[in-house]
């Protein structure tokens, strides 16, 4: 039979794109049901050609459903995604409330598809979009090389911040456009743009060293994210990982810069080819003629883009990347979507 699923948060930013993935992927489900905020039941939106109501979250919207998807800050995932577990369906969950939780896998279907069985609580954990801008390609890397050390600096798109996060940056690009003499003087840009919405400095014309909150020793929640979370996700506990995140002036897509270092010694053209036929990942490097991943080009896809492979000048095991992938589709939507049908397989059997 077609399992039935929920999708939580349909109306915010990843919800909005999963209905698109949900309306263009192959249809493994019976009933779709839309759920969010009371605020916003009973608007209607368009899943697979038709119109479906969205429903306030109830527990008893979870009656019958077989995966729950939920695309909602921490703390509500946190309170509904055991409620959801409890009426007998798999909540795939793409906020950070459960991934380093040992009773619960963090899936990449590309690297660990096999760990969506193991979940004693019900519940299945979507990484961080950045980590997962990058994993996809790494973990193709990690499986001929194996890797021990990875240093990442990102450049994070403003949708990482949700709907807030757009909205911010259309705002201050607005108000900064048409001044052209604006970006000569210290604190001209920061006077110009006005709020700041999510963000702790001005984003439009401008690079901003920060994303998440601050924890021990000065790093980010996103930076120890990216360290957690690709650790777990390739089984290497000990992996060597820093990272600085970094917030640009982009709408969507995220980017990462990477400097990856193996067991074994590595060359450029066979990581290049490895790449081009790892699922998922499409590579996009002729320098020569322009050609790199950038985030205008990508936005919109879904596969993680690799460009700028070039073997380090100093450590024949260490390769340097850069990778864009669009973090509202494969960053966590997409991947989300992903892991559902990979469970929507347990209830057709095929
Ligand atoms: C950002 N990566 O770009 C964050 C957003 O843990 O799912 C996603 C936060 C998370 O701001």
């Amino acid at each position: 039979r077609l399992p039935t699923l929920a999708v939580v948060g349909a109306t915010g930013a990843v919800g909005t794109v999963m209905l698109d993935i949900l309306s263009t992927r192959e249809n493994v489900w019976g009933e779709i049901r839309l759920v969010a905020s009371p605020r916003s039941a009973g608007r209607r939106l368009t899943v697979r050609g038709e119109e479906v109501e969205v429903q306030a979250l109830a527990p008893e919207v979870f009656d019958g459903v077989d995966v729950a998807m939920f695309d909602v800050p921490d703390e509500v995932s946190k309170e509904w995604a055991p409620i959801a577990a409890a009426h007998g369906a798999v909540a795939v969950d793409n906020s950070g409330a459960f991934r380093m939780d040992p009773d619960v896998p963090l899936v990449v279907p590309e690297v660990n598809a096999e760990k969506t069985r193991d979940r004693p609580r019900g519940i299945i954990s979507n990484p961080n979009c950045t980590t997962l801008s990058m994993i996809v390609a790494l973990g193709a890397l990690h499986r001929e090389y194996g890797l021990s050390e990875l240093v990442v600096a990102s450049y994070q798109a403003a949708s990482g911040a949700g709907q807030e996060g757009i909205d911010t940056l259309r705002d201050q690009i607005e108000k900064a456009a048409g001044d052209r003499t604006l970006g000569e003087r210290a604190g001209d840009v920061r006077a110009a743009v006005g709020e700041l919405g999510p963000f702790p400095a001005p984003l439009a014309m401008n690079v901003v060293p920060w994303a998440g909150s601050l924890k021990d020793g000065g790093w980010s929640s996103e930076e120890l994210k990216v360290r957690n979370e690709s650790r777990k996700i390739l089984g290497l506990p000990d992996l060597r990982v820093s990272a600085t995140c970094v917030r640009v002036p982009v709408i969507t897509t995220h980017a990462l810069a990477v400097h990856a270092t193996f067991e074994r010694e590595v060359d450029a053209s066979a990581a290049r080819e490895l790449l081009a036929a790892a699922p998922g990942v499409v590579v996009q490097d002729d320098p020569a003629n322009a050609e790199f991943p950038t985030p205008a080009d990508v936005v919109g896809t879904d596969p993680t883009w690799v460009g700028r492979i070039r073997r380090s000048i100093d450590d024949p095991r260490s390769l340097d990347l850069f990778l864009c992938g669009d973090n509202l589709r494969k960053g966590a939507a997409l991947n989300t979507a992903q892991i559902a049908e990979v469970v929507a397989r347990e209830f057709t059997g095929s």
